[in-house]
């Protein structure tokens, strides 16, 4: 099996912040995952370096567009090896071969007569760098970018992208992976539904020179789509190279939902009338918001990868990007969430693990994985958990499900925690006759660590390097290298020695976090400094100071242009006014009278012109890929405002 995985390539008018940085690790952790399947895997990225945008750009900073052009792709390119991730090929639109493959596509597109010139009139959106229709637009807007697209009426080239509808509804519905989640495929094929326009595929060298000049008439440049999507052809070498050959029939691209009409319908249509078979799958993410807007450059509320791995560490941040976000769904960002990641799941959960284990494997056996005696249900409940998890993991991992991968690995990291608290190794240490069970335990102990060194592998490829180590393993070794062979269980052989290594997840103090700033609203947030949590565990003082109440709800509304708020007035005992986020779960006047749990001594903050005095505690839970909220309630009449202790 091969697998050929690309991201998009990026715009170089402005530097990578953390959408591109998580659509980029995804690739990365899908071609490890395909690696660990013993697949051959091809995985692309670049920068999109044409265009309008590119061209003021670098007007503004003064320096010719292939000066800035190198410079802000040089960025992109120095940006992955910080985040772990190491592509086989990153590829510019700037460079020799894609230009000439562009310009011979063209013209052979050209010359079976599916490019016409004619005039055109219509919305462009320069952020979008194409036309919208008025369907598109929300209060006249462009709804990613927030301006009001410009009329342009001028002559132009176009191609017979209507040709290929019919061919192309007929290739989504035959096939259901086409475009994946359902919601995006189903998104596309109710656009398709309605006639489609040709495609403008030039801009007159009067109004943009920056770009690649039409074979078959110079006095245009060719449009940004025609030029960018043929990357992911000529990173291949199309038509001639022995990578095209090898990897063009498994070509799986991934993107957020802002270019799916590009990459469903403009490049499918195109590799229609290239005659060649159309790529294998494309997949579809949400976006990165802060603050319930999307993390963008032209709102300025990025947030630099470089940054968060220089405070987190890397494998946090691939962790908690690939945990936190629902593939296909819209995640937040916030420096809290990062932080309580990095406590809870990585430093609590895995990080004790290893180190408790690790420890007692070297107090109780100086070191030697011991060879384990007959098992007990204990241990079978064990193995089996482990076997469980390696199959969701594997199912989930290729359907791009990685926070489901996640959640399996946790269960198996939860139950190990769990089997070390009932076996109690420190007690059958202290009776000689138990020496036999003391060596289960701690082999099945270090078997679970190896696993997890190969199921995480993907995701945190740093740690795992250091836990093979830890276990004494060469980080290529098959067992922690090869699904196949190290999927199994009972695999670690006997008498393997540990070594020493640092702490997996150093100790975090959470300090002054800095959240990124929208750059409109002109003044910094203020910088909360928060109490020191260590590893995940507060002191009894501090769970103290949070002060929790019941609180009766005696009225409910909507808050204006939000589909996520309610604004809430409680009694608890006295009245104040709570806005909460869950108006996607609950209707108002289903939970006027119930009595739920609040915080009531949050300082006071304003949503959506809102003030908030306070929150409301609820239970997230997942079903079928969908976030949950069930308010959080008391079991019998309690009087509005008890304290909760
Ligand atoms: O569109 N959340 O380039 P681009 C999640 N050059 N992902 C995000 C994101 C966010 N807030 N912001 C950006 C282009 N991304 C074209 C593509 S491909 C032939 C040409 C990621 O720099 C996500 O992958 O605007 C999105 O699709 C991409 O960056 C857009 O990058």
């Amino acid at each position: 099996m091969t697998t050929y995985i690309t991201t998009p390539i990026y715009y170089v008018n402005a530097e990578p912040h953390l959408g591109h940085a998580y659509t980029t690790i995804v690739a990365d952790t899908y071609s490890r995952f395909r690696r660990l399947q013993g697949e051959k895997v091809r995985f692309q990225t670049g920068t999109d370096e044409h265009g309008d945008k590119i061209a003021e750009a670098a007007a503004r900073e003064g320096v010719t567009p292939k000066e800035y052009v190198d410079r802000i792709s040089g960025l992109f390119r120095d940006t992955w090896p910080l985040l772990g991730v190491v592509p086989d090929n990153f590829i510019r639109t700037t460079d020799e071969n894609h230009m000439a493959t562009v310009q011979k596509i063209l013209q052979q597109v050209y010359d079976q007569g599916d490019i016409y010139f004619d005039e055109y009139s219509g919305l462009y959106c320069k952020g979008c760098e194409r036309f919208l229709t008025e369907k598109e637009l929300v209060d006249g807007k462009c709804p990613d970018h927030q301006t009001e697209p410009a009329e342009i009426t001028e002559q132009n080239y176009f191609f017979r992208m209507s040709r290929y509808q019919q061919q192309l509804i007929d290739h989504i519905q035959a096939n259901p992976e086409f475009i994946t989640p359902e919601r995006y495929r189903n998104e596309v094929l109710s656009f398709l539904s309605e006639p489609l326009e040709d495609l403008c595929i030039s801009r007159p060298t009067s109004r943009l020179t920056w770009g690649i000049p039409l074979p078959f008439d110079d006095s245009f440049v060719t449009y940004v789509w025609f030029d960018a999507l043929i990357n992911y052809l000529t990173g291949l070498d199309y038509p001639d190279g022995a990578e095209f050959e090898n990897y063009w029939g498994v070509a799986e691209h991934l993107i957020a939902k802002d270019i799916l009409k590009p990459h469903a319908i403009y490049w499918p249509t195109m590799i229609l009338s290239l005659g060649l078979p159309l790529y294998k799958k494309l997949h579809v993410h949400g976006y990165w918001n802060v603050d319930e807007t999307k993390m963008s450059k032209s709102i300025g509320n990025v947030v630099r990868p470089a940054e968060l791995v220089a405070e987190y560490g890397v494998d946090c941040l691939r962790y908690f990007t690939l945990r936190e976000m629902s593939f296909g769904l819209d995640a937040s960002f916030s420096a809290d969430a990062i932080v309580a990641r990095k406590n809870s799941d990585l430093a609590n959960d895995l990080g004790n693990l290893y180190s408790r284990s690790t420890a007692m494997l070297v107090k109780y056996t100086g070191g030697v994985v011991p060879g384990p005696g007959a098992s007990q249900s204990d241990d079978t409940v064990l193995e089996e958990m482990a076997g469980s998890v390696v199959a969701r993991y594997q199912e989930a991992m290729g359907d791009f499900q990685f926070h489901r991968a996640l959640q399996a690995i946790w269960e198996l990291i939860s139950l190990a925690n769990k089997y070390i608290v009932t076996n109690e190794p420190w007690a059958l240490a202290k009776d000689p006759e138990q020496e036999s069970r003391l060596h289960t335990v701690l082999y099945n102990l270090a078997e679970v660590l190896r696993l997890l060194t190969l199921l995480l592998q993907p995701v945190m490829p740093e740690t795992c390097t250091k836990m093979a180590t830890g276990l004494g393993l060469e980080a290529d070794s098959p067992l922690v290298n090869s699904l196949k062979i190290g999927g199994g269980w009972g695999v670690l052989p006997a008498g393997t020695e540990l070594q020493e290594i640092d702490s997996l997840f150093p100790r975090v103090e959470q300090k002054k976090v800095k959240q990124p700033v929208r750059k409109e609203s002109g003044k910094k947030k203020k910088q909360e400094t928060k109490a020191e949590i260590i590893e995940g565990v507060i002191t009894f003082a501090q769970f103290q100071a949070v002060e929790l109440r019941v609180a009766e709800i005696v009225g409910a509304e909507p808050v204006k242009k939000s589909d996520r708020l309610l604004k809430l007035t409680v009694k608890a005992p006295e009245e104040r006014v709570i806005v909460a986020g869950i108006a996607e779960y609950y209707r108002p006047e289903e939970i006027v009278g119930m009595l739920v749990l609040i915080v009531a001594n949050l300082e006071p903050v304003r949503l959506m012109g809102v003030e908030s005095q306070g929150m409301v505690l609820a239970a997230k839970m997942e079903e079928d890929g969908k976030s949950r909220l069930v308010l959080s309630t008391v079991s019998g009449p309690v009087a509005p405002g008890s304290r909760v202790a």
